[in-house]
Parts: C-alpha cells; sequence; structure tokens
C-alpha cells in the first residue's frame, strides 16, 4: 500500500498544468478512523425520497411497456442518451472529478458537466464529495452507501435517509479546494437544477417529439423515465452488487469485488476490488477497455488532444498486490 500511495501522491506533485488543477486526492482507506462505540443514532426516512423513487420506477415500469411502440430513432436515441449520462457519471464525476485519474480540458469538462446534468444524479460536487468519503472510509458508519448496512441500503435505501452524521463530519474534513477551483464544477453546482429539467427531463422528451414526430408519452417515458432509471439503477449496483459479489483477486481483506455484469452495465465501473485497490487508476480496471466504454471514451478523447496525463498502475506493482493480498482467484486478462 505504502508505495501505491507514494506513487499516487508524487503524481500529484507533478500535477497542477494549465488543464486541471489538482491537489491531494483523498480517495486513499483510512483506516485510524474507529466508527464510535454504543448505539446508533436512529433511522430517520425522508418519505419525499421514498415517495418520488416509488414513483420514478413505476414511470420507468410504464416506459418498459412502451418500448414496443417506440420508433426505432427513438430506441437509438435512448441508448445514446444512455451512454452520454453515464460518460457523465463515469468520465466525469467518478474518474476526473472524483479521483482526478487523467486531466480534461475546458471543452471536455463542459461537454461532461452538461452530461453529467443529464445524469441527475447530485451535482458533480456533492457527488464527488460523497464518494471520496466513500473511498476514504469504506464499509463504515462515514461511508454514504456503507454496504454493510445490506444490499438495500448500498443500492437506493441511502437516498431515502438522512445521512449518518460521521459522513458529514469526516466529509467536511476533506480536501475539496480542486473542486471549488474548477469553474465548470461550481457553475453547474449553480445551475443544477434548471440544468436536470432541462437535460434529464425535457430534452429527450421534445427531441424524438419535434425531430422525427414520436408521441410526447413514448419520448417522456422511454428515453426519458426509463433511461434514467435504468442509468441509475446500473449506477447504484456499482454500490451494492460490486459490494457483496464477486471475486477479490486484488485484496481479499476488502469488501468491493470483480463483478463483470456490472462492469457491462455501468459501462466500466465495475471492476470494484481492483478500483478500491488503485482507486487513482484511469481504467478503473486491469484491463483496458475491456468491458470499458468509458476508457475507450476516455482514450479517444487522449488521442485527440482533449484530455491528458491518464494515470495507470504497473504491472509490477499490480503483480506485487496480487500475492500480498489477493484471494488467488487472479485471472490475467
Ligand atoms: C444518485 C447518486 O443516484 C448515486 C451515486 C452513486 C455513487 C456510485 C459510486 C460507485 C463508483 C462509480 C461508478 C459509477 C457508475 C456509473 C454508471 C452509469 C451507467 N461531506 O445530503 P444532505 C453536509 S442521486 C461533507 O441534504 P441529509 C453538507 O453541508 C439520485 N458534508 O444530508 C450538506 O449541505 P450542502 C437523485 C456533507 O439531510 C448538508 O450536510 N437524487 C456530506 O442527511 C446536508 O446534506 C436524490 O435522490 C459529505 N459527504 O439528507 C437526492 N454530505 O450539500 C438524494 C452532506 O449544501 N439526496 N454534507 O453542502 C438527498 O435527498 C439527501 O442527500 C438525503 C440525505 C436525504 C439522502
Ligand atoms: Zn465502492
Ligand atoms: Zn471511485
Amino acid at each position: 500500500t505504502e508505495t501505491e500511495t507514494m506513487t499516487h501522491h508524487a503524481d500529484k506533485q507533478q500535477n497542477g498544468g494549465a488543464m486541471a488543477e489538482t491537489s491531494t486526492v483523498e480517495d486513499v482507506f483510512d483506516d485510524s478512523y474507529k466508527m464510535k462505540e454504543g448505539p446508533k443514532p436512529p433511522r430517520m426516512l425522508v418519505w419525499r425520497n421514498i415517495i418520488l423513487m416509488c414513483l420514478l420506477h413505476l414511470g420507468a415500469l410504464y416506459g418498459l411497456t412502451l418500448v414496443p411502440s417506440a420508433s426505432v430513432p427513438t430506441l437509438a436515441f435512448t441508448a445514446l442518451l444512455y451512454i452520454i449520462s453515464a460518460l457523465g457519471v463515469t468520465a466525469g464525476a467518478h474518474r476526473l472529478w472524483s479521483h482526478r485519474s487523467y486531466k480534461a480540458s475546458f471543452p471536455l469538462r463542459v461537454f461532461l458537466a452538461f452530461a453529467n446534468s443529464m445524469a441527475f444524479q447530485n451535482d458533480i460536487y456533492e457527488w464527488a464529495r460523497d464518494h471520496r468519503v466513500h473511498h476514504k472510509y469504506s464499509e463504515t458508519d462515514a461511508d454514504p452507501h456503507n454496504a454493510t448496512r445490506g444490499f438495500f441500503f448500498a443500492h437506493v435505501g441511502w437516498l431515502m435517509v438522512r445521512k449518518h452524521p460521521d459522513v458529514v463530519e469526516k466529509g467536511k474534513k476533506l480536501e475539496l479546494s480542486d473542486l471549488t477551483a474548477d469553474k465548470v464544477v461550481m457553475f453547474q453546482r449553480r445551475y443544477y437544477k434548471l440544468s436536470v429539467i432541462l437535460l434529464c427531463f425535457l430534452m429527450p422528451t421534445l427531441v424524438p417529439w419535434y425531430f422525427w414526430g414520436e408521441s410526447l408519452t413514448v419520448a417522456y417515458f422511454v428515453p426519458g423515465l426509463l433511461r434514467y432509471t435504468v442509468m441509475l439503477n446500473a449506477t447504484w449496483l456499482v454500490n451494492s452488487a460490486a459490494h457483496l459479489w464477486g471475486n477479490r483477486p486484488y485484496d481479499k481483506t476488502i469488501n468491493p469485488r470483480e463483478n463483470p455484469l456490472v462492469a457491462f452495465s455501468a459501462i466500466g465501473e465495475g471492476f470494484h476490488n481492483y478500483h478500491h485497490t488503485f482507486p487513482f487508476d484511469y481504467a478503473t480496471s486491469e484491463f483496458g477497455i475491456k468491458l470499458n466504454l468509458t476508457t475507450l471514451f476516455i482514450d479517444t478523447m487522449c488521442f485527440l488532444g482533449l484530455a491528458k496525463d491518464p494515470k495507470r498502475v504497473s504491472k509490477e506493482v499490480i503483480t506485487a498486490r496480487i500475492q500480498r493480498t489477493g484471494d488467488k482467484s487472479y485471472k490475467s486478462g
């Protein structure tokens, strides 16, 4: 761990180029934190969220029944919006803004911020803040979606209750100045609600209606609600399924696991044992673009000169780690 952490921070110090400001990224597990003894604070339900989540999922089910009546362009558009909004989370909020695993030019950051609003998963700043505490205090009270509280809590339950006070307490101590210094992140936070209404709901409804005469109902429920809901669940599976089911070839002492099904639906984010072991690797996987559309996207952006400095872990460090802490399930490729 020492070597990897050092590589990470050494890397950090060489950063600070024109493309994206970086400081120390606090995504490394901190084992010095001890959960408070005694009774846990009471669980406080947030009924507004419970009701909205139920309505959203009912809407998505209705959308599913409309799929056969959707036109081919509408279905293609749905798939495209799924991928764009997913990239706003994977390449944007996750690999760029939470982990600083590569640097992105201004136009790319603007694109990713738009895509991120289309994904409506809280603004980039809030997402990255929650995600850094998730890595730093994984599977403890200070982890917003602590998977030791069960599948449902890690999946969606955490969005329906007040946060554990330790999440806020530890979160407030995080270094987030790289996020506040990024004008794109702060602009998206300021206009978040408006951008979500326009990009996650209105645009997906109006484009198919205006350009190829799709009915407003089909457009609202298929590329709108159904696409949004499937994308949310694919994301949440990283927190639930990929923290519970799969092999741990890199570190058997932690919960996160390698889950190829999750990797597929989350366009590359299911290699979660690797990712929690090496959070600064831009590919979130040892195997590059395999089941990993997000890595392909970042590679393409680097090729076009819109991104640079993707961080990777060397083969030797990975092999040493597999030997030292892996569960012996490792298969190359
Ligand atoms: C959604 C997010 O779905 C999904 C994230 C998933 C993460 C996945 C990670 C996996 C790896 C990556 C894989 C990507 C795969 C993508 C695949 C794509 C196909 N630190 O929150 P509040 C403070 S969202 C520091 O209201 P409550 C802070 O002062 C879905 N401070 O707490 C804050 O004020 P402000 C749509 C913190 O009252 C204040 O507390 N959205 C921190 O306990 C109040 O914060 C929803 O459903 C922290 N970490 O309420 C909304 N946290 O923000 C859900 C808080 O102003 N959210 N503070 O600074 C809520 O309604 C509420 O947050 C709540 C908790 C009810 C859940
Ligand atoms: Zn995780
Ligand atoms: Zn992460």
